[in-house]
C-alpha cells in the first residue's frame, strides 16, 4: 500500500535500515529514489506533513523561485522533463510544491517517508558501526548510513527583539507562513528585512494592507525578473532541446545554461558596457549577473554594474530620499545574494508604503503597540519577519549529531564548518551531507547541484557495498586541505566585502566563515569525480 499525503507513518515497521535520510525536499526525494535503485532499505524523515522541503514551508505572499522554472527542476528523468510543463518563466511556490508532490507520486516515494517527525539526534555507535537516530515522536532507528538532506535555509532566524511576546497583534516569519491566506486588509503592517523573501512579499502585502512600513537594515541590489507565461511553442522548444540544456547546466559554473557576454567589464568602452547592461536588464533574471565574468573578482569592474543598478533605482523611485536609501553603497553587487525585482522598487511609489532606515535608527524593542526604534514608535497590527535563516549549518548543528568518541557536530564546527568535499566530515563515519558547507550549494542552481551530490553519494555507497567496506571516513588531512581550497576560492573573490548569511554574519555569535564553495559546479564535479575514480582518495576505508 502506498502512503498518501498527510499520513504519519511510513509502511515499513522495522527499526533497522540501510540508510536514514533527513528531509523530503528536492535532495531527500532524489536521494531516496537513487538509493532504492541500489536495492537498499531506506527511511526518510520530515518534520512537515508532506514532501516539498523549502517549498512546503515558504508560503508567504509572492513566494516564487528566482531561477527559471525549466532550469529549476530535476534533470535525472527524461520522461519527467517531457511530461511536466511549467506555466511561467518563474514558478510560484504552489506550482513547485505540486511538482514535488507529482515527483513523489510518480516514483512512489511516499511509502518510505515518515512525515510529521523531526529527527532530534543521531549517534554513531562504534561497536556496531551503526547510526542510531532518535525523533521527537520517540522513534529509535538504526542504519549503516546517515544522510542529511536538510537544505541550506531551513532554520528560521527570528531576531531576539526584546518584547516580541508582548506584541498585541499577529506576527509571522516568511518561512513559517500559515497554510491559510493571511488577510492584511485594513491593517498597518510592518515588514522587517529586505532580502529575497522581503523583496517578494513587500509588493504583495502593499496591495492589501492599509499601510505598509518596511524596516530596512541594508539595501539589496535587484535586477528585474521580467516574468511572463511560457507559451506552448516555447515549451515545445525547450523540451526538444532538453538534453543539450541539461548537459550545459551540469557543467556550468553556477548550474545555469547562461553564458557571459564578455570577460572583462573594463575591457569594453563605457558605451558598449552600458548597452550590454541595458540589454540584459530587459531580458531579466540572473542574466544581468552574466554580463561580465569578472564582476565578482574585480572591484572596479563590479563598480560599473553596481552603479548601473543604482541609476535604475533612482529612475524608478520618485522620492529622491527614498531612492537614495534603497541604493546599496556599502558592498559590491553580487556579494550578498543577488536578487530579482518583482516590482519592489516601484512599490515605494505607492502612497501607503514607507521606508524606515533601521541602520540609522535601530529597533530597540517591540511593544504591545508595534516597533520602537531609537527615533519613533511605529504602531502596527501585524509584523512580518523576512529576516532569513541560520543558513547552511543551522539545522545540522541543532540536531544532536554525535560521531566517533562522542564528539558533536556542534563542537566540531564551533569555529566554523569543516568538511571534505562539502559532503563528509572527519570523525563522522558513513555520514553524508547534501548541499553541505564546502559544496557549491546555494551558489548554484540547486536541483542540478543536488543531483550532483546525490549521484556522487550513491556511487560511493555502491562502492562500499561492492567492496564489502564497513566504514568510510575522510582523513583529517583531506578535510583540512579541502577547507583550505574552499577558503582560497572565496578569498580570490569580492565576497568578503559584504556581510551575509553566506558567511554567517546575520546570526549573532556565529563564526564568520564563507561557507559555500565558490569554484563553480563544473570544477567541483570534476574534483569529486577524480576522488571517486582514485578509489576515494582522502578517505579511510575500513
Ligand atoms: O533572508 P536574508 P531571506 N534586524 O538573510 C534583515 C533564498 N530565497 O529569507 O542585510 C534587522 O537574505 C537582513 O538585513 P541585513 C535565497 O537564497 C530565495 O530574504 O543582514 N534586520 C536582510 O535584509 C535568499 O538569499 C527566494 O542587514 C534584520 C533580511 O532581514 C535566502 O533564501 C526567495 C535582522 C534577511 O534577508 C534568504 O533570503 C526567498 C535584524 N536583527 C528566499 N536580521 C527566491 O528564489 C536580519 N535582518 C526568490
Amino acid at each position: 500500500t502506498s502512503i498518501h499525503q498527510n499520513s504519519e507513518k511510513a509502511t515499513d515497521e522495522r527499526s533497522e535500515f540501510d540508510a536514514i535520510v533527513v528531509g523530503a525536499g528536492f535532495s531527500g526525494l532524489y536521494m531516496l529514489y537513487r538509493l532504492r535503485e541500489l536495492g537498499l532499505s531506506i527511511r526518510v524523515f520530515d518534520n512537515a506533513d508532506d514532501v516539498g522541503g523549502t517549498w512546503f514551508w515558504n508560503r508567504y505572499p509572492g513566494a516564487r523561485c528566482d531561477s527559471e522554472s525549466y532550469n529549476y527542476c530535476f534533470s535525472f528523468s527524461k520522461e519527467l522533463l517531457q511530461e511536466w510543463s511549467w506555466s511561467e518563466r518563474y514558478a510560484t511556490q504552489p506550482e513547485i510544491l505540486s511538482y514535488l508532490k507529482h515527483v513523489a507520486d510518480r516514483f512512489d516515494l511516499r511509502k518510505d517517508i515518515q512525515f510529521n517527525t523531526r529527527v532530534t539526534s543521531a549517534v554513531f555507535h562504534e561497536e556496531s558501526g551503526k547510526w542510531v537516530v532518535g525523533t521527537d515522536r520517540g522513534d529509535s532507528m538504526s542504519a549503516k548510513f546517515f544522510i542529511n538532506a536538510v537544505g541550506c535555509l531551513s532554520t528560521a532566524n527570528v531576531p531576539k527583539f526584546e518584547g516580541l511576546e508582548s506584541f498585541a497583534g499577529n506576527w509571522y516569519h516568511t518561512s513559517k507562513w500559515p497554510h491559510e491566506p493571511v488577510d492584511f486588509q485594513g491593517q498597518k503592517v510592518g515588514v522587517i528585512g529586505t532580502g529575497a523573501s522581503g523583496l517578494q512579499c513587500i509588493p504583495e502585502i502593499a496591495k492589501d494592507a492599509a499601510r505598509l512600513i518596511v524596516f530596512q537594515r541594508t539595501p539589496h541590489y535587484a535586477s528585474p525578473a521580467q516574468n511572463r507565461p511560457i507559451t506552448p511553442e516555447e515549451d515545445r522548444q525547450i523540451k526538444a532541446n532538453y538534453d543539450k540544456l541539461v548537459e550545459k547546466m551540469r557543467n556550468a559554473h553556477a548550474g545555469f545554461p547562461y553564458e557571459t557576454k564578455a570577460k572583462h567589464a573594463l575591457g569594453v568602452t563605457p558605451e558598449e558596457r552600458n548597452q550590454i547592461y541595458e540589454e540584459l536588464w530587459k531580458i531579466g533574471g540572473y542574466h544581468f549577473l552574466y554580463s561580465f565574468s569578472d564582476l565578482l573578482y574585480n572591484k572596479e569592474a563590479n563598480d560599473t554594474a553596481s552603479e548601473f543598478i543604482r541609476s535604475k533605482i533612482r529612475q524608478i523611485v520618485r522620492d529622491p530620499e527614498v531612492a537614495e536609501l534603497l541604493c546599496p553603497k556599502e558592498y559590491p553587487y553580487g556579494t550578498k545574494r543577488p536578487l530579482l525585482d518583482w516590482d519592489y522598487y516601484e512599490t515605494f511609489n505607492r502612497e501607503n508604503v514607507s521606508l524606515v532606515d533601521i541602520k540609522k535608527s535601530p529597533i530597540v524593542k517591540i511593544t504591545p503597540e508595534g516597533i520602537q526604534t531609537t527615533q519613533d514608535l511605529y504602531e502596527l497590527d501585524s509584523i512580518v519577519f523576512a529576516t532569513g535563516f541560520d543558513a547552511i549549518t543551522g539545522t545540522l548543528v541543532r540536531m544532536d549529531i554525535r560521531g566517533r568518541g562522542g564528539i558533536t557536530l556542534k563542537q566540531k564546527w564551533e569555529n566554523g564548518p569543516s568538511t571534505y568535499l562539502g559532503m563528509t566530515v572527519h570523525q563522522f563515519p558513513n555520514m553524508f551531507v547534501i548541499t553541505g558547507p564546502g559544496s557549491p550549494s546555494v551558489l548554484a542552481n540547486l536541483p542540478i547541484t543536488i543531483e550532483q551530490g546525490v549521484d556522487w553519494i550513491t556511487a560511493c555507497i555502491k562502492f562500499i557495498y561492492e567492496h564489502k567496506i564497513d566504514r568510510i571516513e575522510p582523513t583529517l588531512e583531506a578535510e583540512n586541505a579541502w577547507v583550505e581550497e574552499v577558503n582560497k576560492e572565496a578569498n580570490a573573490t569580492l565576497y568578503s566585502l559584504a556581510s551575509s548569511w553566506y558567511s554567517g554574519t546575520n546570526i549573532p555569535g556565529k563564526p564568520k566563515v564563507f561557507m559555500p564553495y565558490v569554484g563553480g559546479l563544473g570544477k567541483y564535479r570534476a574534483i569529486c569525480d577524480n576522488v571517486a575514480e582514485a578509489g576515494y582518495k582522502g578517505y579511510d576505508l575500513v
